[in-house]
């Protein structure tokens, strides 16, 4: 029983939260460590969104709406943090949400595709085949999914699958507290915010664009500029620490 006055309250209900959902499968063991690496990126973030990383929110809304074929790719962290905000943000942007697992067995597809629908969000499903070329599971996915996808919505992952949608003429919009990441470095627009915070102001922005700024807004995208906002954004506060 964690009391509310605990300081932390709010990240160790956080932390229980995951511990329950890695009896599921939905979860994998591997996905608390990876949580514990995006915590303390956040705690020298400040634990709020910064000016930013709103900026790069706003484009990614932009980017979501001017594409054909906008897909957010799932993975266990994610569907255990955010189901709620994925539907919202599949209602807001008409993506389609597609799960991709890199500790991928059937079950734990399963169980993350049935918390997804039970949330309202309409899954892309089928057979998939490795059209990404990764000699690991993140290489699986639907042909009517990110195979087809314009712009690829990837939250949550350190990997080599950013730069493989890239390769292979797709935008990459990253969610990952981490601005040292592979998959930050590399994206079209690299997000470096919590991921419940930062779907909710997509989401936010996708109900508010006009046309006009959406065209302003992805017509020339600067993604090595918000990692760099970020790392200044974390050593003006490692600076000023115990003033
Ligand atoms: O469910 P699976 O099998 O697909 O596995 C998912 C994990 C997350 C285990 C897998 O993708 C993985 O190993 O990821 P990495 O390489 O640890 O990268 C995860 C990144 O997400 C790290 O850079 C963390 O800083 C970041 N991160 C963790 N929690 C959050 C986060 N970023 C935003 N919001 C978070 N809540």
């Amino acid at each position: 029983m964690i009391p509310e006055s605990h300081p932390r309250y709010k990240s160790l209900v956080t932390r229980e939260k995951l511990a329950q959902y890695t009896k599921t499968g939905i979860v994998s063991l591997e996905g608390l460590t990876a949580h514990g690496r995006g915590e303390a990126f956040d705690y020298l973030l400040g634990e709020e969104t910064t000016e930013s990383a709103l900026r790069a929110e706003k484009i990614a809304a932009a980017l979501l709406l001017s594409a054909n074929h906008p897909v957010i790719s799932v993975n266990g962290n994610t569907a255990a943090l955010a189901a709620k905000e994925i539907a919202q943000l599949q209602q807001a942007s008409q993506a389609r949400v597609e799960v991709n697992l890199f500790h991928r067995t059937e079950e734990r597809v399963q169980a993350i595709s049935d918390l997804l629908q039970e949330h309202g969000i309409t899954l892309v499903e089928g057979a998939v085949s490795r059209y990404i070329p990764l000699d690991h599971d993140r290489g699986l996915c639907h042909y009517d999914g990110m195979y087809s996808a314009d712009v690829v919505l990837v939250p949550l992952e350190d990997g080599d699958r950013a730069q493989a949608l890239i390769d292979l003429g797709k935008k990459v919009i990253a969610i990952d507290l981490n601005p040292l990441s592979r998959t930050s470095k590399v994206a079209t627009v690299p997000i470096i915010d919590e991921v419940t915070r930062a779907l909710v102001n997509i989401t936010g922005f996708c109900t508010e664009l006009g046309q006009d700024e959406i065209t302003r807004l992805t017509e020339d995208i600067h993604g090595t500029g918000f990692i760099r906002d970020a790392l200044e954004y974390i050593r003006e506060r490692l600076l000023n620490v115990l003033d």
